[in-house]
């Protein structure tokens, strides 16, 4: 054991939590997020949380629920016990040299470990992540209920709570045709009262995208968010010249490792990066991958897999001590499933959501609600 304070458990455990209604994407309708929790103890220290959800098992990326347990408990979690839990550096490379890839497992371990370092500190995670720049961020709302009548119905509702007025549509599912007519008739319900944008998820091909995102624009989407595959920078290049200042692209899938970061920058293929804590590999890579974007003049945007209120209080940490440049963020993922793991969910207050501020991710962890919706205990199967 080394290090004032040596890593002594890590466990890895699926939850099983359905969502309020079908969330409709690009590849798919979920109806339920399972999301992993990580919990990590320290021997002269306070234990921590982490969590990595992904969407739709392996359909988002190439990682699923099934693989982000094994990979932290066959591969992950051997390698750091006994590690001294400060040196997250040397943490993160352990692991890597362990394990290629699995951003995802591994982003959960080390939210796990910042958690319970900065709790046996006394001190809020944003202050071992650099200090908070930020102590609130606009807050938008996805409508994927794949009809126009409810999705304009919790927009209203939204917007009288004062909780969002940015919306984003989830599109790429039906015929192109339909999109444009969808979020038009959304667009002319919500005129004047809120910002849209829209996620393709990957699954328009560059002529498509050219040909359909006018209209979109045409009709009020102001972020326009991975249009094509992750691998095609060649079509949001052209798009990214093309589109005018009217609009913003956005990177979604197609920036998830550091070096993804710098060719999208060199390319000038996106103006916006939403950044997530899952696809990065975690909160301090998080914050690299902000910094190339800085770097480059490229906005950020805090994204969300529709974590529970642990990923997502964490994902708050690491985006409160990011640059000005921003496009607010998307972390409403507790507010889509039925009910949290913790006794109190962050604050959204005049459409914007309330960075929380320390013991570690600032949050009480319900074990009795973790024990709830565990997948040993609820026995479903994988979807
Ligand atoms: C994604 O691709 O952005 C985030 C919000 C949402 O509705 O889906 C996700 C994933
Ligand atoms: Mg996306």
């Amino acid at each position: 054991m080394t290090g004032r304070f040596p890593i002594e458990r890590i466990e890895a455990r699926i939850l099983d939590i359905p969502t309020i209604r079908p969330h409709k994407l690009s590849f798919g309708a979920i109806s339920r997020q399972s999301p992993v929790i990580v919990q990590l103890w320290l021997r002269h220290g306070a234990t921590g949380f982490g969590e990595a959800a992904t969407i739709g098992g392996p359909s988002w990326n190439e990682e699923s629920p099934e693989s982000i347990q094994h990979a932290i408990q066959a591969y992950l979690a051997p390698v750091l016990l006994g590690q001294d839990g400060g040196q997250f550096g040397a943490a993160l490379a352990r692991m890597d040299l362990a394990c290629k890839g699995n951003a995802f497992a591994k982003s959960a371990v080390e939210m796990a470990l910042i958690d319970a370092v900065a709790r046996s500190l006394g001190l809020p995670a944003h202050q071992l992540l650099g200090g908070k720049r930020h102590h609130s961020l606009p807050l938008a709302w996805t409508l994927a209920s794949g009809d126009v009548a409810r999705d304009l119905e919790e927009a209203q509702l939204r917007l009288a709570q004062k909780r969002h007025r940015i919306f984003k549509m989830k599109i790429g599912a039906r015929r192109p045709e339909d999109d444009v007519a969808h979020v038009s008739q959304i667009a002319r319900g919500l005129q004047g009262q809120a910002t849209l944008t829209v996620d393709v998820n990957q699954a328009w091909d560059g002529a498509t995208a050219r040909r359909y995102l006018p209209p979109l624009i045409d009709a009020g989407v102001t972020l326009i968010e991975q249009p094509v595959a992750k691998w095609n920078l060649a079509a949001l290049q052209t798009l990214s010249q093309t589109l005018g200042d009217r609009a913003h692209l956005m990177a979604d899938e197609s920036v998830c490792t550091l070096q993804d970061a710098m060719q999208l920058a060199r390319s000038q293929a996106s103006q916006v990066f939403s950044l997530k804590v899952a696809k990065h590999g975690g909160l301090l890579r998080t914050a690299q991958v902000a910094a190339v974007a800085e770097a480059a003049d490229i906005g950020w945007y805090g994204g969300t897999m529709l974590e529970t209120s642990i990923g997502s209080a964490a994902s708050a940490h690491v985006f409160s001590t990011l640059g000005p440049q921003h496009h607010g963020c998307e972390l409403f993922g507790p507010q889509l499933l039925v009910d949290d793991v913790v006794s109190e969910r962050m604050v959204i207050r005049d459409f914007e959501l309330q960075l929380p501020d320390g013991p570690g991710f600032g949050l009480t962890v319900e074990p009795s609600q973790l024990d709830r919706f565990d997948r040993a205990r609820t026995g479903l199967r994988p979807v």
